[in-house]
C-alpha cells in the first residue's frame, strides 16, 4: 500500500504513485483519439525557438505558444476548430486525484498533452498563464520514466531530482503552485503502453 500523500515535495503537493495504472488502456486510447483529431504539434515559442516536446490538448481551452507568446486559445490554430472535448476518463482520473490531495472542488477546463521522444525537455518554468492560481495543477506521467525538477519560487533556487514512472500522478497547489519546475532529457527506452515515448497529461483550471 503506498503513502496516500508525498511530504518529499512540500505542502501542497501530493505524489500519487501509480494512481493510473488501473486506467491505463482507456486513458492512451482516449489520449490517441484526441491526437487523431488534434495531432502532436512542435509548436514555437515568442523567442523563435521549435520546442523538442510535441503537444496538444483537450478541453474547452487550450494552451498555445508562437511568435506572439504563450497563452490559452479556445481554438486550435492548427485545425481551425475548437480543441477535442476531455475524455470522461481524463476529467474523472484528475478529479480523483485532485480530491485525494485536498482539492475536491477541481474542475479542469484545460489539458495539455506532452508528448516526448529521446533526448526532449522543458527546461525550468513557472506555470502562469492561467487565471487562478489558488487552483492546483494536476500532472499524469505515462510510459517512458523522467526525472522530474523540482525547485521553489526564485529559478536561482535550488532544485531536487525526482525521478517518475508510468502512472505516477502528482498534483501541485497551495504554496507550490508557482514553483519552478522542469523535465531533464528523455532517455532512450521502450514501453508496454507508449512504445518510445513519454506523455504527460497536465490539468488546469486556466480560464
Ligand atoms: C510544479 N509539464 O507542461 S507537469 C508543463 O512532464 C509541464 O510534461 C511537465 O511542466 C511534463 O508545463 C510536468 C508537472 C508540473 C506542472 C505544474 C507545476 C509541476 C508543477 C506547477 C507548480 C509546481
Ligand atoms: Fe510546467
Amino acid at each position: 500500500q503506498q503513502e496516500p500523500l508525498s511530504k518529499e515535495l512540500g505542502p501542497g503537493t501530493a505524489l500519487l504513485r501509480g494512481l493510473a495504472q488501473d486506467h491505463e488502456a482507456l486513458i492512451m486510447e482516449a489520449l490517441f483519439a484526441v491526437a487523431a483529431e488534434s495531432p502532436f504539434r512542435h509548436m514555437v515559442t515568442p523567442g523563435g525557438f521549435r520546442m523538442s516536446v510535441a503537444m496538444t490538448n483537450c478541453g474547452a481551452l487550450g494552451w498555445v505558444t508562437d511568435s506572439k507568446g504563450y497563452r490559452y486559445a479556445s481554438m486550435d490554430p492548427e485545425t481551425g476548430g475548437p480543441w477535442p472535448a476531455m475524455p470522461k476518463v481524463f476529467m474523472d482520473l484528475a478529479q480523483q486525484a485532485a480530491t485525494l490531495a485536498g482539492y475536491p472542488t477541481f474542475i479542469p477546463d484545460a489539458c495539455l498533452i506532452n508528448r516526448y521522444e529521446p533526448g526532449a525537455r522543458l527546461t525550468l518554468h513557472q506555470d502562469k498563464n492561467e487565471n487562478d492560481f489558488a487552483e492546483p495543477i494536476v500532472s499524469v506521467s505515462l510510459g517512458l520514466p523522467a526525472v522530474f525538477l523540482f525547485g521553489g519560487l526564485e529559478r536561482s533556487d535550488k532544485t531536487i531530482r525526482l525521478p517518475i514512472v508510468h502512472g505516477d500522478v502528482l498534483v501541485w497547489g497551495g504554496p507550490a503552485r508557482l514553483c519552478y519546475h522542469g523535465i531533464n532529457p528523455l532517455k532512450k527506452g521502450s514501453h508496454p503502453a507508449t512504445g518510445g515515448y513519454r506523455f504527460n497529461l497536465t490539468f488546469r483550471k486556466a480560464g
